[in-house]
């Protein structure tokens, strides 16, 4: 009898379980977020895409989420990865989608995992979420330009990074460009590292970026990117950082008065496949998407840098803009140090090692 009745007591438990959405099987804080997101993806948020199912008839839609804006050399590059892939096979529709309308970076990641998304191409920044080796890209002031950064991320150290994402249920397809970030503000010109005393600083969501603002004597706080400029514009933050075309072309202008050249982190955008999809796909459709991945990035690096010089004029025009000095610069690195010092442990000493030497020998 008493076993009937424990029984029964069990069934009832995994009935109430069940019934309160507790086998979901998701342990991540913003699980909210995650269900809004994924019935996003599932709407056709784009008029330029003529379905947002994943099959079209024979076809299979290939879906890359962007949290930046159709202005944005990014969105070109996308656009070019559609056309590549569309021009050699007919097994592909590709749509894309701007603006973080399916999702920010993190989020989207996090559907590449769920396999209810394809593609995404976010910062490597908030992949430390993820992966915590990928911080090694937001150690401040090391790569010293964009050709450099190119070196290093399409030889070995690239291959290397790209490994430790199946684990996590993605693939890495190719390195693009974000850029040299560089701080704006609506409080006043920052020349000097003293002049970020208080300032509320937006930073991705970043460990180590927080770290490094906080260090600086700054007051940094996390948030995606498609909130930003309404938080910009409310007053929330004062400041944020990104690349010159990102300030120029998400009109970051319109609510920040002062630009400073603190170039202290390139960020490589990464071209993300989620893998349980993509272990589904032939090997010939592989070899397209990827080579369709590189030779877009390509494009989206060429145009991106294009773009960092006119944006910087553009920008000119209606922020004032302070050259950081050399000096200067030195003073933010040295100021900086016991951060890098602090993260490295935790990114790995090897992956740091390594990628520093990387550089050293492409410079
Ligand atoms: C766009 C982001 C953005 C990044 C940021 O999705 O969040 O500040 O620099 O450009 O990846």
């Amino acid at each position: 009898m008493k076993k009937i009745v424990s029984l029964l007591m069990l069934v009832f438990l995994l009935l109430l379980l069940a019934a309160c959405g507790g086998g979901s099987g998701t342990t991540s804080t913003d699980n909210n977020n995650d269900q809004e997101t994924e019935t996003d993806a599932s709407e056709p948020a784009d008029e330029e895409n003529e379905s947002a199912s994943n099959i079209t008839g024979e076809q299979q839609t290939l879906r890359v989420s962007i949290g930046v804006n159709d202005k944005h050399p990014q969105y070109e590059g996308a656009l070019k990865f559609k056309e590549i892939v569309e021009s050699k096979t007919d097994d592909f529709v590709v749509e894309v989608y701007h603006s973080g309308q399916v999702a920010d970076d993190r989020s989207a990641i996090e559907m590449l995992q769920f396999g209810t998304l394809e593609i995404t191409i976010p910062s490597t920044s908030p992949l430390v979420n993820f992966v915590k080796e990928y911080g090694v890209f937001d150690l401040p002031f090391t790569i010293p330009s964009g050709e450099v950064a190119d070196q290093v991320l399409d030889g070995p150290f690239g291959d290397k990074m790209f490994d430790l994402l199946g684990d996590q249920q993605l693939v890495g397809l190719a390195w693009w460009e974000n850029g040299f970030r560089n701080l704006t503000n609506s409080v006043r010109p920052v020349e000097k590292v003293e002049d970020l005393q208080g300032l509320k600083i937006r930073t991705m969501e970043n460990e180590i970026h927080l770290d490094a603002w906080r260090e600086l004597g700054a007051n940094p706080t996390p948030m995606a990117f498609p909130e930003l400029f309404a938080a910009m514009q409310q007053g929330t933050v004062d400041g944020q950082e990104n690349p010159y075309p990102t300030i120029e072309l998400s009109n970051f202008y319109e609510v920040q008065d002062y630009l400073s050249s603190t170039g202290h982190v390139y960020t490589p955008f990464i071209f993300l496949f989620s893998k349980s999809i993509w272990d589904e796909l032939t090997a010939d459709q592989q070899t397209i998407i990827r080579e369709a991945a590189l030779e877009a990035g390509q494009f989206n690096r060429q145009r991106n840098r294009e773009a960092n010089e006119s944006s910087l004029e553009a920008l000119k025009e209606h922020m004032t803009f302070s050259e950081i000095s050399p000096e200067e610069h030195q003073r933010f690195q040295d100021t900086i140090l016991p951060v890098i010092e602090k993260h490295a442990d935790n990114i790995g000493k090897d992956i740091v090692d390594d990628f520093l030497e990387e550089i050293a020998k492409h410079q």
